[in-house]
């Protein structure tokens, strides 16, 4: 895992876009985002069972598995968007971004790989990019049914109980 801020250069949304500043794991707890190094698999049963996670699954992002529709997903996990429910990620293989709004709306690039696992909270805004290596397998947890329609930044979304919730929850936490 490496976090910095993102350097709002133009550019393919999968270079690394780094500019140079770096963020602590102490700054990402503060907007509520959580990070494990998990290298044995085992780890995530427990952090599984500790949060009541019950299932999980894997996803594949890349041109081989998603064949035409790729650039499209790619594009569309790009959106920036929030989720009622928390977003964790265990990546197995490869990497890519996490990217998360801060306190003052700048984005924090987030640059995982394997044996890192993520957690964003409910309510927070961000988006997923691929790097330029253009592939990912990452394990996806959740507790019941997957609940992570995107919902993507808009007034409307600005208001969502949710959002208010994590903006309440952040606050507490600076
Ligand atoms: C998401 O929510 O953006 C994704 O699931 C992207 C693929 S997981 C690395
Ligand atoms: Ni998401």
């Amino acid at each position: 895992m490496k976090a910095y801020w993102f350097d709002n250069e133009a550019g393919d949304q999968r270079i690394p876009h780094d500019s140079g500043r770096t963020v602590s794991p102490e700054y990402l707890e503060k907007l509520g985002v959580l990070y494990y190094n998990l290298s044995n698999e085992s780890d995530v049963d427990q952090l599984a069972k500790d949060r009541s996670y019950k299932n999980r699954d894997l996803i594949t992002v890349s041109p081989e598995k998603m064949g035409e529709v790729y650039e499209e997903k790619v594009k569309s996990f790009f959106n920036e968007h929030l989720h009622e429910d928390e977003e964790i990620r265990y990546i197995r293989d490869g990497s890519g971004f996490f990217d998360v709004r801060s306190e003052e709306d700048e984005w924090v690039r987030i640059f995982l790989v394997k044996d890192d696992l993520i957690i964003l909270p409910a309510g927070i805004y961000h988006r997923f990019t691929t790097d330029d290596k253009n592939y990912i397998v990452a394990m996806r947890l959740f507790k019941e049914e997957p609940k992570w329609t995107p919902l993507n930044r808009g007034p409307e979304v600005d208001v969502n109980p949710f959002r208010k919730e994590y903006l309440t929850q952040r606050t507490a936490l600076a």
